[in-house]
């Protein structure tokens, strides 16, 4: 069933578990994280980004989240617009059926932040839509902007805290040293654990991980199996989400590894069968990689069994 994120990541917080909201843009890798969802008895979230209501429209994107959670009714499922760039932008997704916004001015100054985050709920709330905020900034690229390292800067438990009380905000996206897409960390990966944790004590709301991908090795070598390059690419350690969700995570983002999943196995077929012309003959091993993939990752978020 279709529900505000606001309540299905309230639960989450209370059973000190985390849901994945996984990115989606067409129909088979929506029907991937259902059909996981249903396998692993898992709540989930999908979500879209502006990137993606411009690729297939905000209506089409709805139609298919609505009519695979008619499918299966039994799934708790939250539609977020993910990185929502102004009131305009969450206004359109509410206006189009999604049940959760997160408004993105983490780039602004803090005040602006809070303003803008005000308004978002006001008009969410109204509709029983949860909103996300994100404080601090990512490092990586955030929808082709590229967000240098210098920019950075880690979440502050005082603004954190002070945020949340004033903007109303149902959860928050605190940037501990994560970064988008799949070239995560130079050295050794590290996140600010303790950090993490003040922010939680402070906020006392569900808290989002942004680029929490893994790029897990079986992943990996499925794509680099076919001669696809990812050298030098480094995602989150399993073990680091878990310590993520013991430190307060409730909502984990993941685009990455879907995309690096299902495209290994397009560029098998690409490779192995050179007169393969059916589209389904592509996208049916890619959707089978998706969900394996997610029952994994089902399985270590603590959302699996959660229904
Ligand atoms: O908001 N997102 C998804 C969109 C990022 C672009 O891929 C995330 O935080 C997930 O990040 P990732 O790259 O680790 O899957
Ligand atoms: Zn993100």
């Amino acid at each position: 069933m279709l529900i505000s994120g606001a309540k299905l990541l309230q639960k989450a917080h209370n059973g000190g578990y985390a849901v994945g909201a996984f990115n989606f843009n067409n129909m088979e890798i929506a029907q991937a994280i259902f059909e996981a969802a249903d396998k692993n008895s898992s709540p989930i979230i999908v979500q879209c980004s502006e990137g993606a209501i411009k690729y297939a429209g905000a209506d089409m994107l709805y139609a298919i989240v609505k009519t695979l959670s008619d499918k299966y009714p039994h799934i708790p499922v939250a539609l977020n617009l993910d990185h929502g760039t102004s009131f305009e932008s969450c206004v359109y997704a509410i206006r189009h059926g999604f049940t959760s916004v997160m408004i993105d001015a983490s780039h602004h100054s803090f005040e602006e932040n809070l303003a803008i985050t005000k308004e978002v709920v006001k008009v969410a709330h109204a509709a029983d839509v949860g909103v996300e905020a994100e404080l601090g900034r990512l490092m990586g690229i955030e929808d082709n902007i590229v967000v240098e390292g210098k920019n950075a800067s880690l979440v502050d438990p005082d603004e954190a805290q002070k945020f949340v009380k004033e903007s109303g905000v149902d959860y928050l996206a605190p940037a501990i040293g994560t970064s988008h897409g799949a070239f995560k960390f130079k050295g050794e990966p590290k996140l600010e654990f303790e950090l993490l944790k003040e922010v939680k004590k402070r906020a006392g709301i569900p808290l989002v991980l942004h680029g929490a991908s893994s790029i897990p090795d079986d992943v990996r070598a499925s794509f680099e199996n076919t001669g696809g390059d990812l050298k030098g690419s480094k995602g989150v350690p399993a073990n680091f989400l878990e310590l993520a969700i013991k430190g307060g995570i409730n909502k984990v983002n993941t685009d990455t590894d879907l995309r690096i999943a299902f495209m290994a196995q397009v560029r098998k077929v690409v490779k192995e069968q050179p007169s393969e012309i059916d589209p389904r003959n592509y996208f049916k091993p890619a959707r089978a990689a998706v969900v394996a993939m997610l029952t994994e990752r089902m399985k270590v978020l603590g959302s699996a069994g959660k229904i």
